[in-house]
């Protein structure tokens, strides 16, 4: 064989060699990070990627995985104030708001904590957290919304422009079209342009009727037909849009009050219930909002929008507390199956970095 190729053989093998052994090295290093249950580990880190044990519950923990992080990173931790200072961050900047994170953090027993080790330190310190906040949050009945007898159910999507209500009521829909209910959708945001077209192409995919006016029509009596095509035709649910914008907020909540008396004058008691539809992403705000709305509607339960990626779970806790209401459902993404029904206990556990 020429020098040439055997030197040009030589070189493949020995490419082929060093490749091989990085190969081994990387699947190695993967290996053992398997094994570890890929959980990242550093005299630090007490942070934790191990689903939870309903569906709904792993994906909170994962939605939730921005506001854990100031949960699961702690230093120095031995220092019972350094913990405290730490915890006390962490409340703040998942949004929790000042006097609930001041709460908390005078009620957990530190004293009792003085003498353990470090990583139970934190976890007593957390776990004194989840039963604090708990209490805070209102348990939803399982069986919910209820079936009306002889005439449909009417539920009312309220809250400001871009929360995600339109995209609520599709995804509300397909989860009682799912559990063998007849749904009807009604396009109650006669303001924005587009936005009965936007529902009515989720009920085309849903195979559903949408009962829709023209652009700019009297929004109470697109409300008013709807209800009267859902009692005519036996549907069990009637999901109705309302707009998020007027010319001006006070505008806004006139003309919601006005399609309230008019869906009760289309059927005693209508809406059944009013859902206040909330960004996650908004923060604190989500507060003044409810405030708002509460103040004009009669507002029965709220529906969290974009908790995928945020930062700021803890004011979903906040604006629980302060309003009282039940949360009824978790928006989780944009499409129609992202929605899950809220569990107060395996939702705080995921906020702050406890396994359940
Ligand atoms: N990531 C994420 N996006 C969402 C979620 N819910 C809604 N969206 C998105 O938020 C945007 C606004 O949603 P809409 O349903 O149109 O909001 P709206 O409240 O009806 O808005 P208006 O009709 O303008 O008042 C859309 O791009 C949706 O896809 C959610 O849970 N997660
Ligand atoms: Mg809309």
């Amino acid at each position: 064989m020429p020098d040439n190729v055997t030197g040009g053989f030589e070189h493949l093998l020995l490419l082929t060699g060093t490749f091989g052994i990085l190969l081994a090295l990387l699947w190695l290093i993967k290996g053992k990070d398997r094994r570890r249950g890929g959980r990242t580990t550093s005299a630090t880190l007490t942070t934790t990627t191990t689903p939870q044990a309903t569906p709904a519950a792993s994906n909170w923990w994962s939605a939730l995985s921005k506001t854990r992080v100031k949960f699961t990173t702690f230093t120095h931790a031995t220092e019972i104030s350094a913990l405290r200072e730490q915890l006390e961050e962490a409340c703040l900047i998942s949004d929790l708001g000042v006097s609930n994170t001041q709460e908390v953090l005078d009620q957990i027993p530190w004293a009792d904590l003085v003498s353990l080790p470090e990583n139970e330190k934190i976890r007593k310190a957390k776990t004194s957290l989840v039963s604090l906040m708990t209490p805070w949050l209102k348990m939803p009945e399982q069986q919910w919304p209820q079936i009306r007898n002889g005439e449909p159910c009417v539920i009312w999507f309220v809250g400001v422009n871009g929360v995600g209500k339109t995209t609520s009521i599709a995804k509300f829909a397909q989860e009682l079209i799912s559990k063998g209910h007849s749904v009807m959708l009604a396009a109650g945001d006669t303001f924005r342009a587009a936005a009965g077209e936007q529902l009515e192409t989720w009920a085309d995919r849903l195979g559903i009727t949408c009962i829709k006016g023209q652009a700019g029509a009297d929004s109470s009596a697109v409300l008013f037909d709807a209800i009267q095509s859902a009692k005519s035709k036996n549907i069990q649910f009637l999901l109705c849009d309302s707009a998020g914008r007027l010319h001006n907020q006070g505008q806004l909540m006139e003309a919601l009050s006005k399609n309230k008396r008019v869906m009760d004058k289309a059927l005693p008691n209508a809406p059944h219930e009013i859902l206040l539809v909330l960004d996650a992403h908004t923060g604190q705000n989500m507060i003044s909002q409810a405030e708002h709305f509460l103040n004009a509607v009669n507002v029965t339960g709220l529906f969290l929008t974009k908790l995928d990626g945020t930062a700021r779970g803890g004011a979903v806790v906040a604006v629980a507390r302060k309003t009282g209401l039940p949360i009824r459902r978790l928006g989780l993404g944009e499409s129609a199956q992202d929605l899950t029904p809220f569990e107060p206990a395996p939702f705080v556990n995921a906020l702050v970095g406890i396994e359940s």
